[in-house]
């Protein structure tokens, strides 16, 4: 063990036998700075020279899905049975070692679904091709967290590496504002009462990642590990799901059980083909994608085939995906459907779009 893995071992153990309140926030708040200082430095030390770069993947389609779990819970089976893909099954760990895409096409959506190689505990400090599959997650526009009905205790195993691995799955980014100036200290303002930090804690927090002055503008009731977060500007908020799979190996009583515990979305089994338009449904709600119709002036619209984009793309976000000389060579577009004032309503490129709506590009 490392000079820097002792010093891990030691801040953690303080943390956890640490009582967080008023009297000790400031301390508490030292040491978990401190720890996410020397848990950057390490990542950057297992990752070598490679620096993270993980399976070249290239992103396509409408979405990325990425399916993380334990090996052998049925992810490449689970791939081959909603995608195009032809990924190898075995009854043993191990079996995939790269990773394999399939295209799941939904409702015209083209979704691309990544079978990455199990995870093990520790992965995410590098053990078990971790630093590959981390590297991926973070690319994902959704994660699915597969559970096999035999293992519940994956479950928050799993959690675990995610949140290690730098990914805050299910929530928002907090609100905060942390602006380094050159003189006068830490000045901070707050538009909530915040139940977790108090000034001195902020301003000592801070001054561990080296900022004596900076302007900080606190607007959601955070706690120490969400200020870090902010501080290091480093996290992705990405959305997941947890499915149970393989229940048919146990009973309805026993499968609904493991539900509850591990608190899932969804009940499959990966094996069935037939059976799984409930999770495509759910991919396509979760990944929040809309329609629209791309509509040629002087023409009808298409409204056979939509365009698939992420609720709150803008006409520029769609002028990228259309093609690369859209944006250059925009002029303005028309809009109808619910997010414009009126049909055929004259708009810019920082319009946001709507589900159902009706664009018109108009190029120079
Ligand atoms: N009973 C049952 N077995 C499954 C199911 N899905 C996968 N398996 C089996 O579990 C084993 C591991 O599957 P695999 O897809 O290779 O898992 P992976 O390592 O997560 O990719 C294989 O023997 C599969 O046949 C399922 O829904 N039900
Ligand atoms: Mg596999």
């Amino acid at each position: 063990m490392g000079k820097d893995d002792a010093k891990i071992k030691e801040l953690e153990d303080l943390i956890a036998s640490s009582q967080y309140n008023k009297r000790t926030q400031k301390a508490i708040g030292q040491y978990k700075a401190q720890l996410a200082k020397l848990k950057v430095k390490d990542e950057a030390r297992k990752s070598g020279g490679k620096g993270g770069e993980g399976y070249s993947v290239r992103k396509t389609g409408d979405g990325t899905v990425v399916l993380l779990g334990f090996p052998s819970v049925g992810k490449s089976t689970l791939l081959n049975s909603i995608t195009d893909a032809d990924s190898e099954v075995g009854s043993y760990a191990f079996t995939t070692l790269t990773c394999i895409p399939g295209i799941l096409d939904y409702e015209h959506a083209k979704i691309q679904i990544l079978d990455v190689p199990g995870i093990v505990s520790g992965a995410a400090s590098g053990r078990g091709r971790g630093t590959e599959v981390f590297s991926v997650l973070r690319s994902a526009d959704l994660i699915i967290l597969l559970i096999d009905v035999n293992y519940p205790e994956h479950y928050s195993v799993l959690l675990n590496e995610v949140y290690e691995s730098g990914i805050r799955i299910n929530a928002k980014r907090p609100d905060v504002k942390i602006k380094k100036t050159a003189k006068d200290g830490v000045k901070i303002g707050k538009t909530v009462k915040l139940s977790y930090l108090d000034n001195e804690t902020i301003t000592a927090v801070l001054k561990e990642f080296k900022i004596a002055n900076a302007d900080v503008v606190i607007r959601s009731d955070i706690t120490v590990d969400q200020f870090i977060d902010c501080i290091e500007d480093n996290k992705f908020y990405t959305p997941a799901i947890t499915i149970l799979n393989k229940v048919d190996m146990v009973s309805p009583e026993k499968a609904a059980e493991v539900a509850k515990k591990i608190n899932a979305d969804l009940l499959i089994c990966g094996k069935d083909k037939e059976h799984l338009e409930g999770l495509k449904k759910l991919i396509f709600k979760k990944l929040k994608l809309i329609r629209i119709y791309l509509k040629e002036p002087s023409n009808p619209p298409d409204m056979d085939v939509p365009l698939i984009v992420f609720k709150d793309f803008s006409i520029k976000d769609i002028c990228k995906k259309l093609h690369k000389d859209f944006v250059k060579n925009f002029k303005f577009c028309r809009v109808w459907g619910s997010s414009a004032k009126f049909a055929g309503q004259k708009l810019t490129m920082k319009h946001v779009v709507k589900d159902g709506d009706v664009v018109e590009i108009h190029l120079r």
